[in-house]
């Protein structure tokens, strides 16, 4: 029996909530499908931070190194400021595991209800490849003249020619393995007058080694009004670091709930664990309340055996939870219902 040795930070506020039902979950596709879990803990969040001055020991990703992935909840809470929370545990993981590209599914699931009017699941199912390590996510620049007039914030973006071909790359073999055939990449080349026009350049260089694969770029402005306006349009999505987070809020949102949405943040080489974790963040407002939407958590989940090279399992998981929307009535209140985060996850573990 494959057994993997999973290290769990359920980090900040709603984390806490969500990411036992994904394990819940797991557990369920693990007894089905032959595949058993050792799940390590990490109190690492906001708390810790608190208590300690750290948001994780200095030999962090030491520990984490010697498992096969991350499951990661949420991180950031009041009280801690939230650049201090994720450049303390989430960023450095991504960067320092080398996790350089986050995959961010966005699709419309049977029995969800969109906001947009007339659009259902057969018109919304595309993937976000978000750049992970570099791009506008940098510490480099400063302040100066501090509380006085003159006072001034810098903040450089970092465009390497590895780091954007290489998440371009994933992109465009991602694209392959899909129906369409399609990437648009999501760029400001009129405004942001270095990096984007570096990226444009990157990325048609690439779109030569693709002819198979159609491409489309748009300015990250329209790009945005276009989610909302022909979701069809899209197949794999490929943007920067910043660019790429914002999509991932939209689409979610256009295909039906935040709630829902999973993201893995790879290591393709695998030197290092892969982490798997909601796109959504702590939400300090309905934290303790136990009303959090599990499925985003639960998807992760799915991916995360994708990853771990169980394809049918992570299918049963996704096919769980559309079973769930489809023939019940159980919504967490994002999606306009009661249900608790314990009841939805109950539900699609024995969906499985
Ligand atoms: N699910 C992890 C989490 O807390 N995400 C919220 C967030 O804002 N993350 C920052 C980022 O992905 O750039």
């Amino acid at each position: 029996m494959p057994t993997y040795k999973i290290a769990v930070i359920p980090g900040d506020g709603i984390g806490k909530e969500v990411v036992p039902e994904g394990i819940r979950v797991l557990e369920a596709a693990g007894r089905r499908f032959g595949i058993s879990f050792t799940w390590n803990e990490f109190p690492w969040n906001c708390e810790n931070y608190t208590r300690t001055g750290r948001m994780m020991p200095e030999d962090g990703i030491q520990q984490l190194r010697d498992h096969d992935a991350v499951f990661l909840g949420a991180v950031g809470f009041p009280g801690v400021p939230d650049h201090v929370s994720l450049w303390g545990l989430l960023i450095p993981i991504r960067r320092l595991m080398r996790q350089y590209v986050n995959v961010r599914p966005v699709r419309m699931l049977k029995g969800m209800a969109s906001p947009l009017k007339n659009r259902g699941p057969a018109d919304i199912d595309f993937i976000i490849v978000r750049e992970n390590n570099e791009g506008e996510y940098s510490q480099i620049g400063g302040r100066l003249y501090s509380g006085t007039e003159e006072e001034m914030a810098v903040q450089e973006s970092v465009f390497t020619r590895k780091g954007v071909d290489r998440v371009i790359r994933y992109a465009f073999e991602l694209a392959r393995t899909r129906e369409e055939k399609h990437v648009t990449s999501a760029t400001k080349s009129n405004g942001i007058i270095h990096t984007m026009p570096f990226w444009d350049e990157r990325f048609a260089a690439m779109a030569n080694e693709f002819p198979d694969i159609r491409t489309d770029q748009y300015h990250i402005d329209i790009l945005t009004a276009h989610f909302v306006l022909h979701p069809n349009w899209f197949d794999v999505v490929v943007g920067s670091n910043l660019f790429a987070d914002i999509l991932s809020d939209l689409g979610p949102a256009v295909a039906g709930s935040i709630g829902i949405a999973p993201s893995a943040n790879i290591n393709p080489t695998r030197e290092y664990p892969s982490m798997f974790e909601p796109v959504h963040g702590s939400a300090p407002d309905i934290a303790g309340k136990g009303i959090a939407n599990p499925i985003a958590q639960i998807w992760s989940g799915a991916m995360m055996l994708e990853h771990l090279g169980h394809p049918e399992a992570a299918a049963v998981v996704e096919n769980a939870i559309e079973t769930v929307l489809q023939n019940t009535a159980l919504r967490t209140p994002d999606m306009g219902g009661g249900t608790t985060t314990a009841e939805m996850g109950k539900a699609i573990a024995e969906a499985i």
